[in-house]
């Protein structure tokens, strides 16, 4: 007898040539992305964002518990707010916490204190990763594997954003609990990336880096 629980899956077949053509597509336009910091000011539709939220969504996660809340601004007031806060917290980073190793590191991006994306871009998405969930009678329910999940669904966020065409940066001001307290997020919910979203600003720029070459970042053993 089947169980009931479980469903049949069939993905389409691909045969080698077509699953090598599909995997060259997607490398190159994965290879043309890259975190920006200059953004137009254009409207984004809220839709684009509620389709990149659904996508990142379909992440797999531990015991599919789905441990993430994104939460989408695009209220002046309010990316005014996370703007203020993050500098803050930035600019005492880059002026006094930041250690040498790290200064060194972030020569070659250029970043500062400054964060006017934070206001520019159309949209923020601030992911949460909840620690853990609730039972229907209020207990509490455990989540597993919390930061590889809310990872694995941030990848796919940046992914599906760019195949719309948006832009976005995997900002980090740190540290970021000023975020669930201007979000309103409850106390089981802990803020871990910023992503401001829109289209690049058309005289954006980007650093000069080179990615790694396949030998760099891969041991096969066969
Ligand atoms: N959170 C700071 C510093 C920063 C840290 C890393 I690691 C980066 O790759 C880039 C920046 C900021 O956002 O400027």
């Amino acid at each position: 007898m089947s169980d009931p629980s479980h469903l049949p899956y069939r993905p389409p077949r691909v045969d080698d040539a077509s699953m090598l053509a599909r995997g060259r597509a997607c490398l190159d336009e994965f290879d043309a992305r890259r975190s920006v910091r200059f953004f137009s000011d254009e409207p984004v539709p809220r839709e684009a964002i509620e389709l990149a939220i659904r996508a990142a969504s379909t992440a797999p996660s531990g015991a599919h518990m789905q441990p993430w809340t994104f939460v989408a601004v695009s209220d002046p007031a309010t990316k005014r707010a996370i703007r203020e806060a993050a500098e803050h917290e930035e600019r005492t980073f880059y002026e006094s916490r930041i250690p040498d190793e790290w200064r060194a590191a972030l020569a070659p991006i250029g970043t500062d204190w400054r964060k006017p994306y934070l206001e520019i871009a159309p949209w923020l998405v601030v992911v949460f990763a909840q620690t853990h969930g609730f039972h229907a009678d209020g207990s509490r329910k455990k989540h597993y594997y919390v930061s590889e999940s809310v990872g694995i669904a941030c990848g796919l966020f940046i992914a599906a954003l760019h195949r719309m065409g948006l832009s976005t940066l995997t900002h980090t001001p740190s540290p970021m609990h000023f975020l669930g307290k201007l979000l309103h997020r409850p106390d089981h919910e802990k803020a871990t990336i910023l992503f401001p979203i829109g289209h690049a600003a058309a005289d954006a720029t980007v650093p000069n880096l080179v990615r790694k070459s396949l030998d760099e970042v891969a041991v096969f053993v066969e």
